[in-house]
C-alpha cells in the first residue's frame, strides 16, 4: 500500500496538487498540515503531532509564538519594505539590540541562511585582500567535512554529499575540505597564508547531529588566531538556544571572529539571517559592494528582536539543555537493538538506527507518524529529534513514549 493510500482524502488531495504542479525537490513525509501551536502541527483532519523537526530548527520558539506573531501583525499594518535606499525607524533600533545581544560591533542584515553563509565568505575574502595583504582572487576558505550551509552554488561548492553537488558544476574556487572534529588536520591547512578563514558548524545538523569533541571549537579558535584566520561559526541550526546554550560556541571559550544566525532568528515566521563581526571585518565592505533586496527590512527588525526577547524571556536554552538530557536519557533507557547510538546536546538529538532494511528509518518515521510524532530521517539511518524548546517534561516523557511504541513496527 503506498503511503497516500493510508491517508485521508483530504491529505491526498493536497498531495496530488504538490505533486502535479510543484517541482520534486523534497520527499515530504505523507502529511499534511494545516495549523501549528507550541510543539504541536495539526493536519488537514484535524490529528495532533509532536513537531519532532521544528522546522529544521526555525521553530525553536514554538509554532506561531504569541508574541512573535503579534509583532509581525503589528508591523506588518505599518510598514514592511523600504528598501536600504532609505533609513526606516527599525533598522537602526534593531541593529543596535542584535549587537549587544551577542557583543560584536556590527551586524550585516540578510534573509535566508545561506545568504548569510554567502556575506560571511564575502566578509572573510574582502579581510584577506584588505587586512591579511593576501594576493586577490587567491583567498581560501576551508570548510569541514559533511558541512551543510545552503543550496546555493557556493555553498554545494563546499558540499561533500553529493546528492548536494553532482551535475551542479562548475563549481566555486577557492574552497578546500578538511576532516571535522580534526585539529590536527586543521593546523596543517592554516598553515597556508593565503587562508582567509574557516567556516564551521559547531555541531553538524545534515550530517546527523555530529558533536564534536570538547574542546574542539576552543582550539579551532586559538589555531585561527594563531594563523591569522578568521573563525566563522554557522550557528543557523545550533544557534539561539537549540544546544542548551545561546550559542553552541558559548559551551566553550571560543568567540567566533563572524558570526551566522538564521532560521529561529524569525521564530518560524519569515526569513532573517545575519551576519556579526567587529569593525576590523565588517568595515571592508563600501556602500554598494553587498546588499539584498529584503535584508534588514521592517518586518524582519521587529520579528527578530520579538524572537530574541523571547528565547531570553521564557529562558529557552536552560530548558532546552533539562529537556535535552532528558530526551537522551529515554532514549538511552530505550531497550531496543535497533536504536545503536543517542546523541546531541540541548534539543539538536539524533537517533543511528541499525536494522537490515535500509528504509527503517524512513519506515520508522511512519509509524512515529502514526502514533502522533513527526520526525524526518537524515542520510539513511539517522533521525533528528529537536522539537521546540517550549517542550515539558511531560510531553518529552509521552514522547519517548511514542517513539518505544513506534520502533516495535521494526521489531
Ligand atoms: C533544505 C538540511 C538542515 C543549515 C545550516 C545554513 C543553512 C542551513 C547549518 C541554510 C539550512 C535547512 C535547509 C533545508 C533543510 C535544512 C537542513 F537538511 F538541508 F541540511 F537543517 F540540516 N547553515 N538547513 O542547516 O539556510 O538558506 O535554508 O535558510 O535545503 O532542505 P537556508
Amino acid at each position: 500500500m503506498s503511503n497516500i493510500d493510508a491517508l485521508s482524502n483530504k491529505s491526498a488531495y493536497y498531495i496530488n496538487l504538490e505533486d502535479q504542479f510543484g517541482a520534486h525537490n523534497y520527499h515530504p513525509l505523507p502529511v499534511v498540515l494545516e495549523r501549528g501551536e507550541g510543539v504541536f502541527l495539526y493536519d488537514v483532519d484535524g490529528k495532533r503531532y509532536y513537531d519532532f523537526l521544528s522546522g529544521y530548527s526555525a521553530v525553536n520558539q514554538g509554532h506561531c509564538h504569541p508574541a512573535i506573531v503579534d509583532a509581525f501583525i503589528s508591523q506588518a499594518k505599518k510598514l514592511t519594505l523600504t528598501s536600504r535606499a532609505f533609513h526606516n525607524n527599525l533598522l537602526g533600533e534593531y541593529e543596535k539590540y542584535i549587537t549587544e545581544y551577542f557583543g560584536y560591533d556590527k551586524v550585516l542584515p540578510m534573509n535566508t541562511g545561506v545568504e548569510a553563509g554567502e556575506t560571511a565568505i564575502k566578509l572573510a575574502r574582502r579581510w584577506a585582500y584588505s587586512k591579511k595583504m593576501v594576493e586577490e582572487n587567491k583567498a581560501v576558505i576551508l570548510f569541514a567535512e559533511g558541512n551543510f550551509w545552503g543550496r546555493t552554488l557556493a555553498a554545494i561548492s563546499s558540499s561533500t554529499d553529493p546528492s548536494s553537488y553532482s551535475k551542479f558544476g562548475p563549481f566555486m574556487p577557492g574552497f578546500e575540505i578538511i576532516p571535522y572534529n580534526n585539529v590536527e588536520a586543521l593546523e596543517t591547512s592554516l598553515k597556508n597564508p593565503n587562508v582567509a578563514a574557516f567556516m564551521v558548524e559547531p555541531i553538524q545538523g545534515e550530517a546527523g547531529v555530529l558533536v564534536p569533541d570538547e574542546g574542539y571549537l576552543q582550539k579551532v579558535k586559538e589555531l585561527c588566531k594563531k594563523y591569522n584566520v578568521l573563525f566563522i561559526a554557522d550557528e543557523i541550526q545550533t544557534g539561539l538556544c537549540r544546544t542548551g546554550k545561546m550559542l553552541a560556541c558559548d559551551h566553550e571559550d571560543a568567540r567566533p571572529d563572524i558570526l551566522i544566525l538564521g532560521k529561529a532568528l524569525s521564530g518560524g515566521t519569515m526569513p532573517v539571517s545575519a551576519v556579526l563581526c567587529d569593525n576590523e571585518i565588517m568595515m571592508n565592505i563600501k556602500p554598494g559592494e553587498h546588499g539584498s533586496t529584503y535584508g534588514g527590512n521592517p518586518l524582519a527588525c521587529a520579528v527578530a528582536i520579538k524572537s530574541l526577547q523571547v528565547l531570553k524571556d521564557e529562558k529557552m536554552a536552560d530548558n532546552a539543555e533539562a529537556m535535552g538530557l532528558l530526551l537522551r536519557k529515554g532514549l538511552s533507557e530505550i531497550k531496543s537493538p535497533i536504536i545503536k547510538t543517542v546523541r546531541g546536546k540541548g534539543l539538536l538529538n539524533a537517533i543511528v538506527i541499525t536494522h537490515p532494511n535500509p528504509d527503517a528509518a524512513w519506515e520508522l518515521c511512519l509509524e512515529m507518524r502514526n502514533n502522533g510524532l513527526l520526525a524526518k530521517p537524515t542520510h539513511g539511518d539517522k533521525i533528528r529529534f529537536a522539537p521546540p524548546l517550549v517542550i515539558t517534561e511531560e510531553q518529552i516523557n509521552e514522547c519517548v513514549k511514542i517513539i518505544e511504541k513506534s520502533l516495535t513496527i521494526l521489531a
